[in-house]
Parts: structure tokens; C-alpha cells; sequence
């Protein structure tokens, strides 16, 4: 069997045929391109896999349940959503949308486990754009050096000169969540929308939400109305396309506080990824726009299938977001931070990481 598989890899996947387009287009010089050979990955993987997998601790023949009253589930799922309802109904940092910028926002604000995070994401699956590349291929590219971000992650990608190849998009969105979900000071809320914003004397002071599923739905019934949660700061990530797309700044523009949302521009890579980290901001008192958002407020141009400036302006918005809270953060410049901020900076990040 083996010896089978390993003569079709090494008929069909010579060096050379890895650089030919079938449609003949630029050939890829196998100079600036390291592609791992597919051989000898592809042994270590079979041989991997062929060895047998260790037993799990139970026996599979004649697997039995622990005994459950169906009311206890109820109870368990019940008091635990309501007790997050209380506890975030005023939180610090309330993060609307949690695509690819959102949750680079939460992953980094969650670093300090003084800030309590809330999540609201109207798909029951959060993640957004990012569980596909572009045209709903599968891999991700990210432009250097946002490629440290996702070591810091400890996603797994190719390296090329100047960007990164994820195998899957799948892979940074399913790691990044992951990782924030674990952290005590965040709360996801998915299946959940933010319909309106809380503004009191022209400051964002927290979201009006409701289940996903009856914002979708409020012309089928009247008075459906909604919750709300108090926030000291809100960052907005809600993208630029789907049902809810860019509802953060368009709301803004419905209520006067902004005067225009010019619509994201044509593509071009190279400009669009630096301008929305650049452009990442307090747009109005309370109220922090991220990720493609940014793009519909400022009319910068869209950058397609690259995902670097997604996760740098999300870490980007956290930081700003902590500058907001009064706390130790990257975006202001080390000399206005007391010796006592740069300690608790560093005693914040070594606790998160514990
Ligand atoms: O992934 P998106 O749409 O937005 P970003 O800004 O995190 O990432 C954008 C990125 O995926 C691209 O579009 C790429 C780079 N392409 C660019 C291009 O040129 O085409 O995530 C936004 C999330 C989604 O999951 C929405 O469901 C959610 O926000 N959302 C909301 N959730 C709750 N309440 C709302 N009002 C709301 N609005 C959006």
C-alpha cells in the first residue's frame, strides 16, 4: 500500500510540475518559491496516520452515560446565559461583530485580565469573512509582518518573501477563537445583533441588542423590543457586506454623529491594508470603527482576499480601546505612561498567559 502511494507522489508531484500553471500562466521560479516537498511530508503524515491511534479511555463496545435529569441541562444553560446577562448588562468593552478584526480585537484587549470583554455577533457561527480565503477558496494569505501575529497565535503557515500562506482560513479563525473563548474576562454572545447604540450628551455609551433572529424579523410583528448593555467603550467591526454589514457607522450617520459614509473603493491591495491600520480610530467619543468598517467610513480602497490588516487593525482597536479605559497601551507613547502603568502592563500580560 504504502509503496503504491508514495510512487503516484512521486509520478504527479515532481518540483517542477508544482511551478506549472495549467493555464500556462506566470510560471512560479522555484527560486523565490519554498514549497515544502509534498513528498516528504506526505510520508511523515502517512506514517503518522498508519500507525495505530492510542485507545481512548473507555471501552468503545459497550459505552454508557452517566445518569441526567433533562431539567438539569435546562437549569445549567439557563442560569449561566442569565448570570452573563447580568454580569455584562455593564461591562467595559462591548466588541460588535466578531469577524477577522473583531476577534484580533478581543484576543488582544483579553490580554489584560482587568477589562471585561463582551462579544456580539449576530451569526450563530462568529468568524465572519474568515473562515475562507477569497471566492471560498480555502487558504489565507497574510502580508508581512502581520505574519507575527500568527506566531504569537501559533498558526501554521508557509512562508514565502513577503507574505504567508495559512493552509486553511479555518485554521487562524478556529485558533484565535479558541484562545480568546478560554480567557475569563470575555464573553461571546453569538446569534445576537446590535440594533442601535446607547448615546447619552454625544458619547457612545453601550449597545441595544436583540436575538439575531427577531432584528431579521421585525417587520413580520410590531414591538419585538430589544436589551440593551452599558459599555465605557464600544468598538465597532461589523465588515462591509452580509446583512448587518457596516451598521456600526451607518447607524452613526442615521443619528448625525458622523456626516457621511463614503462606501468602501476599489480594490488595491498595497494602499487598502496600510490605510485601514492608519485610518483605525475613535471616530466618535466612545465608539472605536476596525476592519472593514473603517474602509466604509473613510472610502478607502478594499484589499480582497489579504487578511493582515484585519488582524492589525483589531489589535490596533484594543488598544485604543485600553487608552480609552485609562489603561497601559501601545498607541500612546511609552514616556506618557507612569512606571506604575509599564508595571501593571507587564504583571497584566504574564497573568493572562498563566
Ligand atoms: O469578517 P467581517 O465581515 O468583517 P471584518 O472587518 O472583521 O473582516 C473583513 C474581511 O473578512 C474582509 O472583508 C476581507 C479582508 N475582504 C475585503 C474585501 O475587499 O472584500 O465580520 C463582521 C462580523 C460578521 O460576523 C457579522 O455577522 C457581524 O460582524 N456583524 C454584527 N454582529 C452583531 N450585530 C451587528 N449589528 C453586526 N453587524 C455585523
Amino acid at each position: 500500500m504504502a509503496s503504491t502511494i508514495t510512487s503516484f507522489l512521486s509520478a504527479k508531484t515532481t518540483k517542477a510540475s508544482l511551478f506549472e500553471s495549467s493555464f500556462k500562466g506566470t510560471q512560479l521560479t522555484p527560486s523565490n518559491v519554498s514549497i515544502p516537498s509534498v513528498r516528504s511530508n506526505a510520508k511523515q503524515n502517512l506514517s503518522a496516520s498508519m500507525s495505530a491511534p492510542s485507545p481512548p479511555p473507555y471501552d468503545l463496545r459497550n459505552f454508557k452515560f452517566d445518569p441526567i435529569r433533562e431539567s438539569i441541562v435546562s437549569r445549567e444553560m439557563t442560569r449561566r446565559y442569565m448570570t452573563d446577562m447580568n454580569t455584562f448588562a455593564d461591562t467595559d468593552v462591548v466588541i460588535v461583530g466578531a469577524g477577522s478584526a473583531g476577534l484580533s480585537c478581543a484576543y488582544e484587549l483579553s490580554k489584560d485580565p482587568s477589562v471585561q470583554i463582551a462579544i456580539i455577533e449576530q451569526s450563530v457561527s462568529p468568524g465572519g469573512g474568515a473562515w475562507l480565503g477569497g471566492q471560498l477558496f480555502s487558504a489565507m494569505v497574510v502580508r508581512k509582518p502581520a505574519h507575527l501575529f500568527l506566531d504569537e497565535l501559533g498558526v501554521a503557515y508557509d512562508e514565502l518573501d513577503n507574505y504567508v500562506v495559512v493552509k486553511h482560513a479555518a485554521l487562524f479563525t478556529s485558533t484565535i477563537m479558541s484562545k480568546l473563548l478560554a480567557r475569563q474576562n470575555v464573553k461571546l454572545f453569538n446569534a445576537v445583533a446590535v440594533e442601535d447604540l446607547i448615546v447619552k450628551n454625544g458619547r457612545v455609551g453601550g449597545v441595544v441588542t436583540n436575538w439575531a433572529l427577531v432584528s431579521m424579523n421585525h417587520d413580520t410583528q410590531s414591538c419585538m423590543d430589544p436589551n440593551v448593555m452599558e459599555a465605557k467603550v464600544v468598538v465597532s467591526s461589523c465588515g462591509h457586506d452580509g446583512p448587518f454589514g457596516a451598521t456600526g457607522v451607518k447607524r452613526l450617520k442615521s443619528i448625525g454623529l458622523i456626516d457621511r459614509v463614503s462606501g468602501m473603493k476599489a480594490l488595491d491591495m498595497n494602499s487598502a491594508e496600510d490605510a485601514i491600520v492608519r485610518l483605525t480610530r475613535e471616530v466618535v467619543p466612545g465608539m472605536i470603527v476596525t476592519g472593514m468598517e473603517v474602509a466604509e467610513i473613510d472610502g478607502a480602497s478594499r484589499m480582497g482576499p489579504t487578511f493582515g490588516a484585519m488582524m492589525i487593525s483589531g489589535q490596533k482597536a484594543a488598544h485604543l480601546a485600553l487608552k480609552s479605559l485609562g489603561l497601559p497601551n501601545a498607541v500612546e507613547t511609552v514616556q506618557k505612561m507612569q512606571p506604575e502603568m509599564i508595571l501593571a502592563a507587564a504583571e497584566s500580560v504574564e497573568t493572562a498567559d498563566a
